[in-house]
């Protein structure tokens, strides 16, 4: 059972269809492979082993193109010159990290080819490759062109040193530090064949609530491994930078950016990083944000810090990632306002191998933000998003919630700023403001759990994540059948209903925790389960009491005109959308507005019966993915079977603890009856 659930979606399960079988064997007589770098060998190996599991036999390896139908697979430079005339239109649509995959006839034979510019490219075409099979797609005729539409697709991991993880709900940290640099664990090439598969080219390996001592000799020399191990297959290695390290670890006296001496200290530092790893990716830094120490700390700003580290790098071609997830207990008259009220002044200032890094929504990773308002707002200056991929507040492992949906849903936003069509996702590739500099970050749910992820399903968030990254175009949908079938099975009849409750588990979600735009009245501190009673916290902003703002009166926070005016920080058309209660999205409008307990919704009903009603949703539709799941016994093994059924049995459990947690205590403002349809809490 480990081992299925270990392998993620590269089980290559025997292909069970006869028809689909015998094309995949006539179209695959041999494996010529062009090049022979680390890579290539990584290449052939992932293909050895994906299609002889598919089709039962090894496919024979050739060392030249000899006879038909032949799969070959080499980068531009390893192609002979006749190849490379034939496929010069198709390598002029890709960029370096696209791949083509092609039938081609060569010198009158029908050939199949894999190529892109460089050896990495290649083996992401490899992977998609082992996924039509997987998914059964025919590979008879291919003709495919694919280029990731972002530069930095990258794993956050918040991993401490001792090997817990912050927000993390599947086991311990992957990295075994006390090991390294001399044991390398196989789960660190599974971790990066995983990765790979899915377009993933970096990874941040320690907590962005950082620990100096990784940039000691002492642990880069492990780091170093790791970036060994990563290597091949495209992934760069990247540490999160303390602010403090050159007092901590360089016993200097301050860490003013503009300090010479701490200036020199990064320097040199860099240089000794690069020494090791000559493609280290750069730093990750949260600075001046809830506690961390920052360039603030000595009367300096984001723009000093970030760029002083900039220079550092900069001579290897290193990036720093500097987050905008900032709010101060001093500014606490509107939490979601500040890091746009913060940030959005420096537009233009940062040097060009800075990206600032924004979390989706304004406040942290909720079932359900509009998007964060930085977006769109900052033309000059390249922005990444952040997405968690951990569910910190969506029911941590315990929970099935699919979150393209979640990602999907602020991607397609349109910010406006540059007119309609601004989408989020134009500003994140780059394509609205003519960023050079792209990316998208995913806060890891991974730990040493058997399954990697602690929940089954969530290995489905990793999946979908690395997507996106690739292309924040997709649709969740897609993204749910193709895991579904690398995953689990090809049949349609455990395929339609399951992809369609992948799909209704986000929504959910937001409605057993969360609806009509209310947020962050999780349990305080861990964020499992329902606590928007708490208000005895040291800083407001830390309180669900002033998130929700219920009272005798109704409920919302007030972000409108006659409230913080944080409607102002949208662009025109989105502001007056949002700040008008009326034709605010009503998913958002306790976002937004402050609206009396009898306040109208569209369908008629009164603001707390159509609250207590979603909350009743949430647990309706928790019931009805447990009745999808109990029919699909019959098409997956026992053990994953299982486990997905008592973790639904859990969080069908804890659907009704948030409604009737939520609904009781907000009942004794509203004074008001549950509405028919709502079971009483038991
Ligand atoms: O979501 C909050 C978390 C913190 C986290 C912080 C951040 C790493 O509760 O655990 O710290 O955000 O994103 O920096």
């Amino acid at each position: 059972f480990a081992q299925k659930d270990y392998k993620l979606w590269l089980q290559y399960d025997r292909i069970t269809n006869p028809k689909i079988a015998l094309e995949y064997k006539k179209n695959i007589q041999g494996i010529v492979s062009l090049g022979n770098s680390e890579t290539d060998q990584v290449s052939v190996k992932e293909l050895e082993n994906g299609i002889s599991s598919m089709l039962g036999n090894k496919p024979e390896i050739k060392s030249e193109i000899k006879g038909e139908n032949n799969l070959i697979i080499g980068s531009q430079n390893s192609l002979n010159p006749d190849l490379q005339k034939d496929l010069k239109q198709d390598l002029d649509k890709i960029n370096d990290e696209g791949f083509i995959i092609k039938t081609i006839h060569f010198r009158n034979k029908k050939q199949l080819i894999i190529s892109g510019k460089n050896d990495v490219a290649v083996l992401y075409g490899i992977f998609n490759f082992l996924r039509l099979m997987q998914t059964n797609k025919s590979i008879e005729n291919l003709n495919i062109t694919d280029s990731p539409k972002t530069n930095i697709r990258i794993l956050n991991h918040w991993d401490n040193l001792d090997r817990t993880v912050e927000r993390g709900y599947a086991g311990f940290s992957l990295w075994n530090w006390q090991k390294l640099p001399d044991f390398i664990d196989q789960r660190y090439i599974d971790y990066a064949r995983a990765n790979a598969s899915i377009g993933i080219n970096g990874t941040v390996l320690t907590n962005v609530n950082a620990n100096a001592l990784i940039l000691t000799s002492q642990y880069l020399e492990k780091v170093e491994a790791l970036a060994n191990v990563f290597r091949p297959y495209g992934i760069k290695v990247y540490l999160t930078a303390r602010f403090s390290a050159p007092i901590e670890i360089g016993n200097l006296k301050t860490a003013d950016p503009k300090d010479l001496e701490v200036i020199n200290w990064w320097k040199n530092k860099a240089a000794e990083i690069y020494k090791r790893i000559p493609d280290f990716g750069g730093f990750l830094v949260k600075a001046n944000s809830e506690g961390q120490p920052g360039p603030q700390n000595y009367g300096r700003d984001h723009v000093d810090g970030a760029n002083m580290l900039a220079d550092a790098v900069a001579p290897f071609g290193g990036i720093i990632m500097w987050r905008a997830f900032v709010y101060s207990e001093h500014d606490a008259n509107d939490r979601a306002k500040q890091a746009y009220a913060e940030f959005q002044p420096y537009d233009g200032k940062f040097k060009e191998n800075v990206i600032v890094q924004v979390k989706n929504g304004a406040i942290d990773f909720q079932p359900r933000e509009p998007f964060h308002p930085l977006f769109g707002a900052m033309p000059k200056t390249p922005l990444m998003m952040e997405f968690q991929i951990t569910q910190e507040y969506l029911g941590f492992s315990t929970h099935l919630v699919f979150l393209p949906k979640l990602f999907q849903e602020v991607l397609e936003s349109d910010t406006y700023q540059k007119g309609k069509g601004s989408t989020v996702a134009k500003v994140i590739d780059g394509t609205l403001y003519q960023n050079k500099l792209t990316g998208i970050a995913g806060v890891a749910n991974i730990g040493n759990d058997l399954n990697w992820t602690g929940h089954p399903f969530a290995q489905a968030n990793w999946y979908g994540f690395g997507r996106l990254a690739w292309n924040p175009y997709l649709d969740s949908e897609t993204i749910a059948d193709e895991w579904l079938r690398c995953t689990f099975s090809n049949d349609e009849n455990f395929i339609k209903p399951v992809a369609a409750m992948m799909i209704e588990s986000r929504e959910a979600v937001v409605n057993y925790m969360t609806p009509l735009g209310l947020h962050h009245i999780m349990d305080t501190g861990h964020h499992y389960g329902p606590g928007p009673w708490v208000s005895n916290l040291s800083r407001p902003e830390w309180n669900p009491t002033y998130y929700h703002k219920a009272d005798k009166n109704g409920i919302g926070f007030d972000r409108s005109k006659s409230g913080t005016n944080a409607t102002s920080q949208y662009a025109p058309e989105i502001e007056k959308l949002f700040d008008n209660a009326a034709t605010c999205p009503e998913q958002d409008l306790l976002w937004f507005h402050h609206v009396s307990w009898d306040y109208k919704l569209k369908n008629g009903q009164t603001l707390w019966n159509g609250l207590a009603l979603k909350y009743q949703e949430g647990v309706n539709q928790v019931k009805e993915m447990q009745n999808v799941w109990n029919q699909t016994e019959k098409y997956i093994d026992s053990e994953r079977f299982n486990e997905v059924k008592i973790l639904l049995e859990i969080q069908q459990k804890e659907a009704k603890w948030w409604r009737d947690a939520c609904l009781l205590y907000f009942q004794q403002f509203s004074g008001k009856e549950l509405p028919v349809g709502v079971e009483k809490p038991t």
